[in-house]
C-alpha cells in the first residue's frame, strides 16, 4: 500500500485508498477538468471534497499541496520513478496524465506542441478572461451597477476568444482535428460554465458562434464529460 504521509494534505482528507490518484476539486470549471479527463483515461481514482464554503483551499493541509490555494491539485502514488508525486495548476495535471498514459495528446512532437499551444491559450486566455467576465456579469453586478466599463472590457474580449476558437472548429471535430485531446478537455468546461454558472450565454452571444456550440454539444455528449462534471456530488 502506498505511503502518502509525507503530503499534510492527507492528514485533512484522508485516502482510503492511497494507491489511486488522490483529486482534491470542486465541480467548478477548472475542477472538473482533472475528473474528465480521468474519467476518459478509465484511471481509478479517489476524490475529495474541498469546501469553498468553509475557505478550505486556504488551509494549511491545503496549500501543502498547493501554494496558490485553488483547486484543483493531485497526488499521483505512482508518480515518475514510481514515486509519489503531487501537482496543482489545471494545465499541467491534464498535460502530466497525458504524458503518463500516452493517450489525448498526440505522439506526433510537432501535432503535440499544437495541442499544448491550445492547452495554454485556455489557461492564459478563455479561463481568466471568461473568470472575470462572469465576476462582473454575475457575481459582483451590484458593484458596477453604474459603471458598465468592467462587464464590457471582459465581455468583448471573452467574445473575442471565442471568435479565434470559432475558426480553429469551423473545420474541426475537436480543437486537434480528429483526435479528442486535453485541448479540448481543458476548454469545454470553460465554455459551458459561462453559460451555466454566469448566465453568460445572451451577453457573450453564443449565437455567433455556431461551429463552437456544436463542438460543444459534441464534448457534453461524451460518457466522461457526464460523469467527470458531477465529480465531486454536491454534498
Ligand atoms: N490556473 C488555475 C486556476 C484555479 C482556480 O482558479 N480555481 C478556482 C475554482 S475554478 C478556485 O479554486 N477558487 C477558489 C479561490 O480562489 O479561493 C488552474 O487552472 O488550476
Amino acid at each position: 500500500m502506498s505511503d502518502l504521509s509525507a503530503f499534510p494534505i492527507t492528514k485533512k482528507w484522508p485516502a482510503k485508498n492511497p494507491d489511486v490518484i488522490q483529486l482534491y476539486s470542486l465541480a467548478t470549471p477548472n475542477g472538473v477538468k482533472v475528473a474528465i479527463a480521468l474519467e476518459e483515461l478509465g484511471l481509478p481514482y479517489e476524490v475529495h471534497r474541498v469546501d469553498f464554503g468553509a475557505n478550505e483551499q486556504k488551509s494549511p493541509e491545503f496549500v501543502s499541496l498547493n501554494p496558490n490555494g485553488r483547486i484543483p491539485a493531485i497526488i499521483d502514488p505512482d508518480g515518475p520513478g514510481g514515486r509519489p508525486i503531487g501537482l496543482f495548476e489545471s494545465g499541467a495535471i491534464l498535460l502530466y496524465l497525458a504524458e503518463k498514459t500516452g493517450r489525448l495528446i498526440p505522439a506526433d512532437p510537432a501535432a503535440r506542441y499544437e495541442t499544448i499551444a491550445w492547452v495554454m491559450f485556455q489557461m492564459g486566455g478563455i479561463g481568466p478572461m471568461f473568470g472575470q467576465f462572469g465576476h462582473f456579469h454575475k457575481f459582483a453586478a451590484d458593484k458596477v451597477a453604474d459603471n458598465p466599463y468592467p462587464v464590457e472590457r471582459y465581455r468583448d474580449e471573452a467574445r473575442r476568444l471565442l471568435s479565434v476558437l470559432e475558426g480553429r472548429l469551423k473545420d474541426r471535430e475537436w480543437i486537434m482535428g480528429e483526435e479528442h485531446t486535453i485541448a479540448d478537455i481543458t476548454t469545454y468546461p470553460w465554455v459551458r460554465g459561462a453559460d451555466v454558472f454566469y448566465g453568460g450565454r445572451e451577453a457573450l452571444g453564443y449565437k455567433d458562434f455556431p461551429a463552437v456550440m456544436a463542438w460543444l454539444e459534441r464534448c457534453l455528449a461524451r460518457p466522461a464529460a457526464v460523469k467527470g462534471l458531477a465529480v465531486p456530488a454536491d454534498p
